[in-house]
């Protein structure tokens, strides 16, 4: 899911932040690529014209100094800028109230009957993880294609649903009798799925409203295809100006979808997006998370967050010191535990896993983390039983100081031994680091 977005955005911050100082002109340059990969995202360009001004004023009004580094604070920036545009912070998770009428509304293909069951097989399953059930109606007034109604009748035995079929073959009609018997069964929640043409035409949308004025649905939900890119949103603006909607669904976000029509979505109708297709199966439907969206169309992983993390964590100071340290190539085994120590206060590498962009690339599992957690316990207190100057020069480890911080950190030998190894490795890697100005990472 939005793949494209996110390889473009993670190669331009990969240079970034492999980058020591930003001047005005990688600033610049930077700002160029990601407008570049918005362009070729399909994000209309008046859309990108307005992003990059915002970011720009804000780079601009910004002094990049702080205890996060440059590349990382422009990161931020432009995170910021996304998540607005997608949606903002903190909202909480979306939830059907109930009773509520439903009616899905979308061009032709766009998804909606396959949504519709979609949408109600996750508040059934939401439900019963609270040991609940719910009353959920299914039924369509698409009499325009033969086939229509039987399809959500299909899927409604599949995931459980109640189906109802009016009589009525005239749309309007057909919803009011839909609507009386919803009422009468004493249903919470109707889901009512509408025809689609191919294009928006007036005839469509006329009987659209027709069923609205009827119904009143509290939910009137866009199903938008998210392959049609720069097209959905003139589709949406159509749907917006004659029989309105409050929410959205983006459909077959699974496929090799750019970022492009979420982002231009979100901006040009600030409407929510709620949910998101991510496949053919009942299943594959996903809430919207505006947060985890912009991290991903970084590619960032939460970087962000583990970087702002450090910055609160850990003191300017003890930074400061550590950065010394590696920039010269001078790793101590008080350094080492000083970076331990560090790394605690940030939580458990289980915790910071998450954090790490591309972990899951390299198949670490949560017994490997596991293990790791308990061999840094125990390297930390090696280092503790040792004697300040044993920790500046561990070649003075000879076998009996080694028989007496084994008894003090309550270890074998053969634990000091694998310290110094991986001790040595991280000193190999500090080298390797030195003079690039990166923070190598924690291992
Ligand atoms: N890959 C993928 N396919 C989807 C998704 N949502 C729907 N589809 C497919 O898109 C096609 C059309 O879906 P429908 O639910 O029938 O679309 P519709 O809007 O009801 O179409 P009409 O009733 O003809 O207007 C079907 O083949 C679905 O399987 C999705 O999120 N991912
Ligand atoms: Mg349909």
């Amino acid at each position: 899911m939005f793949d494209f977005l996110s390889n473009k955005f993670s190669s331009i911050f990969t240079t970034l932040t492999g980058q020591n100082k930003l001047t005005e002109k990688n600033i610049e340059e930077t700002l160029t690529q990601i407008k570049e990969s918005l362009l070729e995202a399909d994000v209309p360009h008046k859309l990108i014209e307005e992003f990059m001004q915002s970011v720009s004023a804000d780079v601009v009004g910004q002094k990049l100094l702080g205890s996060l580094k440059p590349g990382e604070q422009l990161i931020r920036i432009v995170h910021e800028r996304l998540l607005a545009f997608l949606g903002g912070k903190n909202q909480s998770p979306f939830a059907f109230q109930l009773p509520s009428v439903i009616m899905v509304i979308g061009l032709q293909g766009s998804g909606k009957t396959t949504s519709v069951a979609k949408m109600a097989y996750n508040v059934q399953k939401q439900a019963e993880q609270r040991g609940k059930t719910r009353r959920i109606l299914l039924a369509s007034v698409d009499f325009y294609r033969p086939a229509a109604i039987d399809q959500l009748e299909q899927l409604s035995k599949q995931i459980g649903a109640s189906f109802y079929r009016s009589s009525a073959v005239d749309p309007v009609k057909a919803a009011a009798d839909i609507y009386s018997y919803y009422q009468k069964e004493g249903f919470e929640l109707l889901f009512l799925d509408t025809a689609g043409r191919l294009h928006v035409d007036d005839t469509l949308l006329q009987e659209l409203k027709d069923i609205d004025a009827r119904l009143k649905p509290r939910y009137k939900m866009l199903v938008l295809d998210a392959m049609t890119g720069q097209e959905s949103l003139n589709v949406a603006q159509a749907f917006d100006r004659s029989v309105g909607f409050n929410h959205a669904l983006l459909s077959k976000m699974d496929s090799d979808t750019r970022g492009g029509a979420a982002f231009a979505f979100r901006y040009a109708l600030q409407k929510p997006i709620v949910y998101v297709g991510v496949g053919e199966k009942i299943a594959d439907l996903e809430l919207f998370h505006p947060e985890r969206m912009a991290g991903r169309i970084l590619g960032m992983g939460d970087m962000l967050t583990l970087a702002e993390k450090a910055a609160a964590t850990i003191k300017e100071a003890e930074q400061q010191k550590m950065h010394k340290a590696l920039t010269q190539g001078k790793l101590t085994l008080q350094d080492f535990a000083d970076q331990l120590t560090m790394m605690g206060k940030m939580g458990s590498l289980t915790q910071l896993a998450k954090y790490m962009p591309g972990m899951g690339g390299l198949n670490v599992t949560p017994d490997m983390l596991q293990k790791g957690e308990v061999e840094l316990k125990g390297f930390k207190a090696i280092i503790g039983s040792m004697t300040p100057k044993e920790r500046t020069s561990p070649r003075l480890l000879d076998a009996s100081r080694k028989q007496r911080i084994a008894q003090g950190a309550g270890v074998q030998v053969a634990d000091i031994n694998a310290l110094l190894s991986r001790f040595e490795q991280t000193q190999q890697f500090v080298k390797m680091f030195k003079g690039s100005g990166r923070f190598p990472g924690l291992f």
